[in-house]
């Protein structure tokens, strides 16, 4: 585990004292999971310390329109790779805690903002730490460490233990912090989504990145559970993933590494045991068996919230609401995963998926934006997992241009291919812009250019996948 670099350490406590002497501060954080729980963590951290604050979230697009109304301003999970020029004024009070790659080069801005950015430290933002862990080290600057747990909810909904299975780099710190408060357990299981809330025979028809026969077939998922002799149920209730004994756990984690070493490539096998098994994340003060208990199933529960712009009930429930909030949080839930299943069936009942050489694509007109990613990556499985799913929308409904969300299996991106690079390069080419992760990323492009962006997405990956 490193430490924290100690010029970083500086400009926190800058940041500290800022903040500790401020009588009005506004908060701007991203609208996603990281984004909701950067405003959580700032937003319990002023409660604390008793200091008014307005916490809003919001688009990356919306930067431009805002004004400077505050004292202080803070920008959580952005605010680095976007033109602040506007809030640059003689007598501003502006921190940002981000972890993007910034734009700015950090001695040309250090007057007007106080921009605290792993990248200027040598750390990689993209996995070692998320803009809620670079909110909770601010909070930790007041020994507020409890708040630790969101740190780690905001890393695994930033997807940031993606590729190595497990939270590393200032992300093991935090987590190390939450097992010191007695607030996080963290352990190396089975790589199944669902831990605690999905009986197990659903989690494994849900296995992802390698078509599988259990893939999308819960009776085959079964029928394996019986082969295992593994039970399915104890007493009345279906048993999960939580739930198995590690004897169990080893039979299937070699079962499953079989099955999938059968159906790769060779130069894919090596990789394999990386996308059976990895760290999982524990709340402790949660109830066993509720989605909150677990941090990948609660990153997915205020998605659900984000993505149906209801941001207010997932800050509740992350500030300690667990009441009315959490009710509506799973009603939210529920309905996500209604609009989710109506959507794939759409799909699927009339082949929308056209394949061409490199990838695969749908046009997906009648889908939020919000989700389109979410739904490409539960199309990739009935596809092929060898080639990048993307999904096609529209913005909205002005005609401002197409949203398109791409998803791939994590056995191209160990075989080296950066999805969010590619697409950034391709999206420029046709007027638009793009980015994001290895395996899961997005663009937006002008309309009518779906036909060249694809042409060209195609080309560029010959002889790479
Ligand atoms: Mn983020």
């Amino acid at each position: 585990m490193d430490d924290i670099p100690k010029d970083m350490d500086k400009t926190l406590m800058k940041a500290n004292e800022m903040v500790k002497n401020s009588e009005d501060v506004k908060i701007y954080s991203h609208i996603d999971c990281d984004g909701i729980s950067a405003g959580a963590i700032l937003s319990l951290t002023l409660d604390r310390l008793e200091i008014d604050h307005e916490l809003e979230f919001i688009t990356l697009d919306m930067i431009p329109d805002l004004k400077r109304e505050n004292e202080v301003t803070i920008f959580s999970d952005l605010g680095s790779g976007q033109d602040l020029d506007h809030f640059r004024t003689s007598e501003s009070q502006v921190i940002i805690l981000d972890h993007h790659p910034p734009l700015r080069n950090i001695s040309s801005h250090e007057r007007s903002f106080l921009e605290i950015n792993p990248h200027y430290h040598g750390i990689d933002g993209s996995f070692q730490v998320s803009g809620g862990g670079m909110c909770y080290l601010l909070a930790r600057t007041f020994k507020f460490n409890d708040l630790s747990w969101i740190g780690v909810l905001s890393a695994v909904g930033d997807m940031q233990n993606n590729l190595s299975g497990k939270l590393v780099g200032i992300n093991e710190q935090i987590v190390q912090d939450g097992i010191d408060k007695g607030m996080v357990a963290s352990e190396n299981d089975l790589a199944l989504y669902g831990r605690q809330t999905r009986p197990l025979f659903l989690a494994l028809s849900y296995f992802g990145d390698v078509k599988l026969p259990i893939t999308n077939n819960r009776n085959e998922a079964i029928q394996l559970l019986k082969k295992l002799e593994i039970p399915s149920k104890n007493r009345n209730r279906q048993r999960t993933l939580y739930d198995l004994n590690m004897d169990e756990k080893k039979k299937l984690f070699t079962e499953l590494v079989r099955m999938m070493s059968r159906e790769v490539p060779p130069k894919y096998v090596k990789y394999i045991p990386r996308l059976v098994s990895g760290d999982a994340y524990e709340f402790l003060s949660e109830k066993e068996y509720t989605a909150l208990r677990d941090a990948s199933e609660f990153s997915t529960a205020i998605n659900a919230c984000s993505r149906h712009k209801n941001t207010e009930i997932a800050l509740k429930v992350l500030k300690g609401d667990r009441g009315l909030a959490l009710d509506d949080m799973d009603y939210l839930g529920r309905e996500h995963r209604r609009y989710l299943a109506q959507k794939m069936q759409w799909i699927q009942e009339e082949d929308r998926i056209f394949t061409m050489k490199n990838l695969q694509y749908f046009n997906g007109n009648s889908i939020k934006s919000e989700v389109i990613g979410t739904i490409a990556g539960m199309v990739l499985s009935s596809g092929d997992w060898k080639k990048p799913m993307l999904g096609f929308t529209s913005i909205n409904d002005e005609n401002d241009g197409l949203k398109i969300s791409l998803r791939c299996s994590r056995l191209l991106a160990f075989d080296g291919i950066h999805f969010g690079h590619l697409i950034s390069k391709v999206a420029k080419k046709v007027g638009g812009s793009g980015g994001g992760h290895s395996v899961a990323c997005g663009a937006y492009i002008p309309i009518g250019k779906q036909e060249e962006f694809l042409r060209i997405f195609n080309e560029s990956l010959n002889g790479i996948i």
